[in-house]
């Protein structure tokens, strides 16, 4: 399978896009796109699970639950990583304000990096799959998010987003270079 991979540059951090599996990739802190029970599933959850080992679903159990648009974290089990954080975006035709809930599912992400003081994290297109959001829809708030964080002081050199087919790669592709030349031209 052809890898596709491409960086940018934003202040002072690497914005990545990769096509792939987020259980592949070395962060310190790797985004789950998980339920408000924390119960795990399928998609990016069972990903994280499976190849994660039991300790990060213990974990979860202990947490309890999160809301929609929160993330919390446990450690990362056999991933090669410091921490999963659980992030809880909305359903999509089910959740009033959906836009204002995936933003916030994504700031609370970037709010635990600040706290834990990472220096690189892997999101997934959250809300995307099974919860039906329309990536086309999804991807400029994921994207824009990210850039309004990294505008204030970050602990964050590197931020990841890995998407699992290649039209969803190429969609997070054009948006982020249309948000980039908009950042340039303000
Ligand atoms: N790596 C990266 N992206 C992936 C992977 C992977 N291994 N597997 C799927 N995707 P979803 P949601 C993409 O359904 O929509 C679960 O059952 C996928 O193609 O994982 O937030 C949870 O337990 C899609 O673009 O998350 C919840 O109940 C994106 O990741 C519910 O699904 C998100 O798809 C959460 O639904």
């Amino acid at each position: 399978m052809d890898i596709f991979m491409s960086t940018y540059k934003f202040l002072g951090t690497t914005l990545v896009l990769l096509r792939g599996s987020i259980v592949d990739v070395h962060v310190d802190a790797i985004v789950n796109a998980a339920n408000s029970a924390l119960a795990g599933g399928g998609g990016v959850d069972g990903a994280i699970h499976r190849a994660g080992g039991p300790l990060i679903m213990e974990e979860c159990r202990k947490v309890g639950g999160c809301l929609t648009g929160r993330a919390v974290a446990t450690s990362a089990g056999r991933l090669d990583a410091k921490y999963i954080f659980h992030a809880v975006g909305p359903i999509y035709g089910h959740h009033r304000d959906a836009e204002h809930l995936l933003a916030s599912a994504y700031e609370a992400c970037l709010e635990l990096a600040e706290q834990h003081q990472v220096t690189s994290i892997a999101f997934p297109s959250i809300s995307t799959g099974v919860y039906g959001y329309p990536l086309k829809e999804a991807a400029p708030i994921a994207l824009q998010t990210v850039i309004d964080h990294i505008k204030k002081s970050t602990s964050l050199q590197q931020v990841m987003f890995v998407l699992f087919s290649n039209d969803d790669y190429a969609m997070y592709e054009q948006t982020l270079v249309d948000l980039l030349a908009e950042q340039h031209n303000n």
